[in-house]
């Protein structure tokens, strides 16, 4: 049985390296001359995530599973923790304030040759349980900054960029809006801690059945077609159709169309990772909570609850918490872009819902909070807990930029109301 961790642990420094891959990728697309701009006021500098993911590797893994102490304190400390953008004040910082990129180049190669020669030995002696615990949450942790960069490149001008072309997108009729049945029923939320071959973050446990009444979801994302029905009913200027702080955030900030969108003349363009073109009336639109919440409002619906969604994705005869190893769709970095809804290569639930994996995160009506038996992981006790805070809202599904180890039953997402550049969407219910 010697075998078995040892080829565990290959698996593991190989999906490192992919991870590794993804994110260099992602850094290639930003020319060498704006890696100091600051694409979203709220979040750091490009920089800043390049020196990142190696110093969180380095903190996370040093003195845990290799006994080895920094070799750079201050660069270890300087590119430690990102920012959560809530409504407040905005950093200062000037480029000339941060290491210049052949430092920050020459630091990454640094960590990752010293991480690899450690792991090498670490993996002989470092119990295999904490080994894999902890660099399944390296690579993860990369993963979803491969993700939530691309959401901030996406906001730095085409022209600070290189493009990369994505397949060409088969053309598909529109689809009818429709929504499908969900009769009462129960469902499974969260991982068991006694599955201890699978790895989830600690917001994932433990493990429980909700029942959920019967409802109706929509059976596609909702899309930029439906939601410029709602921009040209007047549904920004209508405070009845927003919360108090939604409209309060929708005025101080002077929202007046989803943040991909541009009025142009008459009509609109749609700002892709790589140039505008015509607003695609068939995609799925991507809006903060607050804007995706005012549209539910005005179809007098509302969003899923986090249990709804789940029921809707895995319910229905002997399909409750069927894992995914088949799911067909529009994420693991395939595309920089959606696809339309009704695009043929998207998985559809037991119960007949399409398209709930990939193409684009979808908000839910739960406000991110514990499981019962939730317990903090002791190497990094805030991944979770410090959101905890009752601001910040649950989305289920994926993106085209959602790595598909991050598709799994029990994985939640969440970020605040009011950020607007998530690749998220949503779908509505009736009650
Ligand atoms: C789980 C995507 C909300 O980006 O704020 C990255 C992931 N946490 N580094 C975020 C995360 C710390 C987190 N989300």
């Amino acid at each position: 049985m010697l075998a078995a961790p040892k080829a565990a642990g290959e698996e593991l420094l190989t999906r490192l390296n992919q991870a590794r891959q993804r994110s260099d990728e992602l850094f290639a697309i930003v020319r060498p001359d704006s890696l100091y701009e600051r694409p979203i006021p709220e979040r750091h500098r490009i920089v800043f995530y390049i020196g990142h993911l190696e110093a969180f590797d380095w903190n996370l893994l040093c003195g845990r599973i290799i006994d080895q102490t920094a070799f750079d304190p201050e660069l270890d400390h300087l590119f430690a923790f990102g920012i959560d953008p809530v409504d407040g004040s905005l950093p200062t910082d000037q480029p000339s304030d941060w290491p210049s990129i052949e430092g920050v180049r020459r630091y990454v190669k640094r960590v990752r040759a010293s991480l690899d020669s450690a792991l090498a030995k670490a993996s002989s002696h470092a119990s295999p349980e904490l080994y894999s615990q902890l660099l399944n949450v390296g690579i993860e942790h990369r993963l979803m900054h491969a993700e939530t960069l691309a959401y901030m490149l996406h906001q730095l001008s085409p022209d600070r960029k290189i493009a990369v072309k994505s397949e060409l997108e088969a053309v598909v009729p529109p689809v009818a809006p429709t929504m499908i049945t969900i009769p009462a029923g129960p469902v499974t939320l969260g991982l068991r801690r006694a599955d201890q071959h699978l790895f989830g973050w600690d917001n994932e446990y433990e493990a429980h059945q909700v029942n959920v009444p019967a409802f109706a979801i929509d059976k596609y994302k909702i899309t930029n077609r439906q939601f410029l029905e709602f921009l040209n009913a007047g549904a920004y200027d209508e405070p009845v159709l927003w919360t108090a702080a939604d409209w309060q955030w929708r005025k101080q900030q002077d929202i007046t169309c989803p943040v991909f969108w541009r009025k142009a003349g008459e009509g609109w363009l749609y700002r892709t990772m790589f140039g505008e073109i015509p607003l695609p009336l068939e995609w799925p639109v991507y809006v903060s909570h607050a804007e995706a919440s005012a549209y539910a409002r005005w179809a007098r619906k509302s969003l899923p609850t986090e249990a709804q969604w789940q029921r809707a994705a895995y319910g229905g005869a002997n399909a409750d918490e069927k894992p995914n190893t088949q799911l067909a769709g529009n994420f693991d970095f395939q595309r920089w872009d959606p696809v339309p809804v009704g695009a043929s290569r998207q998985s559809v639930s037991p119960l007949g819902v399409s398209g709930m994996f990939g193409n684009g995160w979808e908000w839910t009506s739960t406000v991110f909070a514990p499981f019962a038996g939730f317990e903090p992981f002791s190497f990094y006790p805030g991944y979770s807990a410090n959101f905890f805070d009752g601001q910040h809202y649950v989305m289920k599904g994926g993106s085209a930029r959602t790595a598909a180890c991050m598709l799994r039953p029990s994985f939640r997402n969440w970020f605040q109301p009011h950020y607007q550049y998530v690749y998220s969407g949503f779908r509505c219910v009736t009650n």
